[in-house]
């Protein structure tokens, strides 16, 4: 059987429309979902959004209307977003449904029966657009003296009874994984910010409220419904069929990648790994936390007006040129800045100009003047050539994805994509057709063999096109192929008026 690969994006807050970084973060995902399938894995991909928490409670109070009811809107624009950018998640999780209270439930009551839930009175600070709270010497100064967290976000004194979590008694074993699994945190410079944060000493952590009453029940403790982050971490184990679906979880936990931005890195490898050390649940094997997108530079928020709608996008320059832009402009890890001059140049001098290039003149040279027929033809060695520098891009592409590194990865197929166009100018099929027909059959048939194999390894990134690519090379042959008559598949794009 297969080799099971289960690979999460963060569960996405529906208390607003999705934005690129939501796209960003799933678009990823997908690349390494449909990567891993395409190496014969059996991959089980989840997404879906967070709805609970005091966030959604004060948006929807602000809208006049209910958290369910506001989740229930905004959780439709985030599935609709994935669907129109070709995500092939196996689930999209709502943390409102049924199967995902009682896992909550249950891991609330492993970690109960683990001795390490107590009550007590919390006093503190809290941030509700981070649902997260401080401790005092963390919080910066911002204008006029008010206290922001680290992440720049108002927080507000509260003062509550709720049940702890004894995260402090989990220090030391938190800092043994880190030093046997060094990949558990990646990439390394998010390891180094945990690892300083983890040595600083770890308070317990408040894990249910009191105030309001919109999230997972606390089992036997009436009043208390979770803090939304016991219960959205947990999302990540109700996709794995916890905690009744015994040969599911056998299957598909602990997750191979858990996908999440470099602002909830804490979140999922700190307390995240604690709960599941204390409920007695393995650790999930790695949790990658990637970069920002900013606009032009500048970080996006809803007060400068500058935050992107990714369906626009997608809308008018096409999925996989985003896709492709965004897979390959930002270095995987790392921020990454976007703008519409940025994805038409990239689309257009990789996409159209290179490789759809490359397709289309072949494909239609073929059509034209062999009757869309190729035969074997007479092999040089300049053919075998080809194929080897195709492999060996191929190959790199493959190697640079395993290990994550995706922008090199593109990068690498892309020279496979030059070694082609070389060999095109070289071989010159036009000029063979009168004089030496057989010696342009072979050329015709290296080249669409070529681009077989470019298409099949770029179908994670781009691949609705690769998809259409490859039906217009018809079915593989080893000395015939027969193809479709063909259409542009990259077309060149223009740049937005208004952009
Ligand atoms: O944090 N660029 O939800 P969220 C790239 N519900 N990624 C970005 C981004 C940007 N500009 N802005 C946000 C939450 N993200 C929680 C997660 S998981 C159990 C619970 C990323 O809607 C962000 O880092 O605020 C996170 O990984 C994801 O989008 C959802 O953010």
């Amino acid at each position: 059987m297969a080799e099971p690969f289960y690979i999460t994006t963060a569960i996405h807050y529906p208390n607003g429309r999705p934005h690129i970084g939501h796209a960003y973060e799933m678009i990823a995902a997908d690349a390494i979902a449909r990567f891993q399938r395409a190496q014969g894995r059996d991959v089980f991909f989840q997404t879906g959004t967070d709805e609970h928490g005091l966030k959604m409670v004060k948006t929807a109070r602000e809208r006049d209307m209910t958290a369910r009811e506001l989740a229930d809107e905004m959780s439709g624009y985030f599935s609709e977003m994935a669907e129109k950018l070709d995500i092939s998640s196996d689930r999209f999780i709502r943390t409102s449904e049924a199967d995902h209270y009682k896992a909550s439930q249950a891991i609330w009551q492993a970690m109960a029966d683990a001795g390490d839930l107590y009550l007590d009175r919390y006093e503190g600070w809290y941030s509700v657009r981070d649902e997260a709270f401080y401790e005092e010497k963390e919080l910066v100064e911002g204008e006029g003296g008010v206290k922001l967290s680290p992440q720049g976000t108002p927080v507000e004194w509260t003062a509550e009874e709720t049940w702890f979590f004894r995260l402090s008694k989990y220090q030391q074993p938190l800092l043994d994984l880190y030093a046997a699994n060094p990949d558990f945190i990646r990439p390394e410079s998010r390891r180094n910010e945990i690892l300083r944060f983890v040595e600083g000493g770890l308070a317990d952590l408040s894990v249910s409220r009191t105030s309001f009453d919109w999230g997972v029940p606390v089992p036997g403790s009436p009043g208390h419904v979770m803090y939304v982050w016991v219960d959205a971490l947990t999302n990540y184990l109700t996709g794995a069929g916890y905690p009744d679906d015994s040969a599911r979880l056998a299957r598909y936990w602990p997750a191979d990648i858990h996908l999440i931005g470099k602002d909830i890195v804490r979140f999922h490898t700190v307390y995240w790994p604690a709960f599941l050390m204390s409920a007695k649940i393995a650790l999930p094997k790695q949790v990658f936390g990637h970069g920002f997108l900013l606009n032009r530079g500048e970080k996006m928020s809803k007060s400068v007006g500058n935050v992107v709608d990714p369906m626009a996008l997608a809308e008018y320059y096409g999925v996989d040129a985003l896709r492709y832009f965004l897979l390959r402009d930002v270095s995987f890890g790392n921020d990454g800045t976007f703008s519409d001059e940025a994805i038409v140049t990239r689309a257009n001098a990789d996409l159209s100009n290179s490789f759809g290039n490359l397709a289309q003149r072949t494909l239609a040279f073929i059509a034209k003047n062999c009757d869309g027929r190729v035969e074997a033809g007479r092999a040089e060695e300049a053919d075998a050539v080809l194929l080897a520098e195709v492999d060996t891009a191929c190959a790199g592409f493959t190697r640079a994805f395993e290990d994550l590194a995706l922008s090199q990865g593109v990068e690498l197929w892309m020279t496979g994509v030059f070694a082609c166009n070389q060999y095109i100018d070289a071989q010159a099929p036009w000029g063979l057709r009168k004089t030496d027909p057989e010696r342009m059959h072979a050329v015709l048939g290296t080249l669409l063999r070529a681009i077989r194999r470019l298409a099949v390894t770029i179908a994670p990134v781009v691949p609705g096109s690769a998809a259409k690519l490859l039906a217009q090379l018809g079915p593989d042959g080893d000395r015939d192929f027969r193809i479709a008559p063909p259409t542009p598949i990259f077309p060149r794009l223009e740049l937005k008026e208004d952009a």
